[in-house]
């Protein structure tokens, strides 16, 4: 990546994987960023339901993206995700394995699973087991089982690349929108012994540079 582009401004939560999987992309494109780590709380100066992050995203939620170079402002880590590939992607070493429709459209179905299915399931069962103010056992077995539907789905997938890719070309941005949220298994109660593609993919997807690089760096933003 060229030496004069000043580095993207993320915003980002100590542990919340939707700003990860932004750091992830920009690690494996050469991006350079700097990461601007809020709470959950609307303490104005800190907090994502605040005022000042308010006037960066009105969502209140991470991640948000800001592009010196550019002056685009984007959240959602859908739309962060495609601006960069669009903006910094010139290669295409993370999008789609080919130009065809149907290489477009398989890539987009993926992303477009983990945005609206896998992550929010998984996202309702770690609320459900570790945050709802009153046991909600029903709601938590409603939670479980449509994360497991999802991983059944992943699984499936994987078993094509043998656990190396969800493409089964290559590591592409869907690898990385996947990653934080899968890597919860654990702390969601879940277990990976029915999947071993998953299992496989998982601990090649944390052996990866750009996955350790951008956890790294959220970390030391705290
Ligand atoms: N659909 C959004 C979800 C963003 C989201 O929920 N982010 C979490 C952190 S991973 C958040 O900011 N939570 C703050 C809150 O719940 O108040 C995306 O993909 O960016």
């Amino acid at each position: 990546m060229a030496a004069h582009i000043k580095p993207v401004i993320l915003h980002a939560h100590a542990t919340g994987p939707n700003p990860i999987k932004i750091a992830i992309a920009l690690e494996s494109l050469g991006v350079p960023y700097t990461v601007k780590s809020w709470d959950f709380s609307d303490n104005p100066d800190t907090g994502v339901k605040g005022s000042q992050f308010l006037k960066i995203n009105e969502n209140g939620r991470v991640p948000a993206l800001e592009d010196p170079n550019t002056g685009v402002v984007s959240w959602e880590s859908g739309a962060c995700m495609n601006y960069i590939r669009r903006v910094y992607d010139n290669g295409n070493t993370i999008g789609p394995s080919g130009d065809s429709a149907q290489d477009l459209v398989d890539f987009e179905k993926w992303e477009y699973f983990l945005l609206t299915t896998l992550g929010p399931m998984t996202g309702q069962t770690n609320w459900f087991r570790h945050y709802h103010a009153t046991k909600n056992d029903d709601a938590l077995n409603r939670y479980v089982a449509q994360t497991y539907r999802c991983y059944d789905v992943l699984e499936g997938q994987l078993q094509k690349s043998e656990g190396t890719s969800i493409l089964p070309s290559r590591v592409t941005a869907v690898d990385y929108h996947f990653e934080p949220w899968v890597r919860q298994y654990a702390f969601a109660g879940l277990s990976l012994d029915n999947y071993p593609f998953i299992k496989k993919w998982l601990g090649l997807m944390g052996d990866r540079e750009e996955v350790q690089e951008a956890y790294s760096k959220i970390k030391k933003s705290i």
